[in-house]
């Protein structure tokens, strides 16, 4: 006879955050079908920085049918890079301080390679343009022009990405010019996804429009690997979000891998990476965002971020849930 029992999604319940009312009910399942959840049932997954479930069903829909983790986080961030709402992410990006988007992605696969593009303008889906820099190039990075013409010759169409929304919004600013780099702490499209596919191989990707209003040049994290991205297939992948130059000087993505090897949990070592910003001589951190998210290799998900607000979306076990990400500063 089955023994039935209530349990909770075990990595979401594990991830130590604020589970919003969706996630609260319990899965009914029986103590086998349990057994199979601890050992294989978490797979294959997606999870992505934000409030993204298009994205991430993108990419379970690549999953499920048996595609690879790399196809599934590509597919789930061109979704986003279409979006022409997404003021952070591809076409409809708010632009830089002289009005140019300038589009920053990478993406990382198994074999531990990578593609990237920084400064890339013209072009809607740069991680599909990251994504043929790894696989045709012998390089790891392009950048501007560069990557601009790479892309034309990759047969990648040549698009105004400056929408009226975006050219409203950046001519408003223009009339005061104020230059605050800090990230809205609410609400975000920037778009780093991670997935591990049915045979346990771990993918990932990161793409944004930057900072709203930055300095002409300006390239964050999101393309530099190590810093808005890494995988290591043995062990698991991490992606951020937020403040790029205080994600760059602590090389927070490569830093939460490296801890989960040393036998953190993904929501520890999530945590550790935070705090490692917030706790240098003289942080700022109470006027910026940093967010991360981290899987490891058995599919247990971890997320934490400086302030409230920041939160993921995971596709796990047939569910796409947004939730709220615990936090560090909880006195503000
Ligand atoms: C950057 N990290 O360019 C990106 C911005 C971001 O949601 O994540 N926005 O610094």
């Amino acid at each position: 006879m089955k023994r039935r029992k209530f349990i909770k999604n075990a990595s979401l319940s594990g991830l130590g955050i604020t589970i919003g009312g969706s996630l609260k009910g319990c899965v009914e399942t029986s103590s086998d079908e349990a057994n199979v959840n601890k050992s294989k049932a978490q797979l294959p997954l997606v999870v992505a920085t934000w409030n993204v479930q298009s994205a991430t069903a993108k990419a379970w829909e690549v999953l499920t049918k048996g595609g690879s983790a790399l196809d599934a986080v590509e597919q789930g961030c061109r979704l986003e890079e279409a979006n022409e709402n997404g003021q952070t992410v591809g076409k409809g990006g708010l632009p830089d301080r002289d009005g140019n988007v300038t589009l920053d992605a990478c993406i990382m696969n198994a074999e531990g390679n990578t593609g990237s593009v920084v400064y890339l303008q013209n072009i809607t889906h740069a991680v599909s343009v990251a994504r043929k820099v790894m696989e045709d190039t012998p390089h790891v990075m392009l950048a501007g022009k560069g990557a601009e013409k790479f892309a034309l010759t990759k047969g990648f169409k040549k698009e105004n990405l400056l929408t009226d929304a975006s050219k409203k919004a950046w001519k408003k600013w223009a009339k005061t010019s104020q230059y605050k780099p800090i990230i809205n702490i609410e609400n975000h499209d920037t778009i780093g996804m991670l997935a591990i596919d049915e045979q346990g191989d771990i993918s990932g990707a990161c793409t944004t429009s930057g900072l709203a209003y930055k300095m002409n040049g300006r390239v964050g994290d999101s393309p530099i690997i190590g810093a808005g991205l890494f995988v290591d297939n043995e062990i698991g992948g991490a992606v951020a979000t937020g403040l790029g130059e205080e994600i760059v000087k602590t090389v927070g993505s490569f830093l939460i891998v490296e801890l989960m090897r040393h036998g953190k949990t993904p929501q520890q070592a999530c945590e550790e990476a935070i705090k490692r910003i917030v706790q240098k001589p003289n942080s700022d951190y109470k006027n910026f965002q940093v967010g991360y998210i981290a899987v490891n290799k058995q599919g247990e998900i971890g997320a934490y971020s400086i302030h409230q607000w920041f939160s993921l979306t995971a596709f796990q076990n047939g569910r796409n849930q947004t939730i709220q990400s615990d936090y560090f500063n909880k006195n503000s």
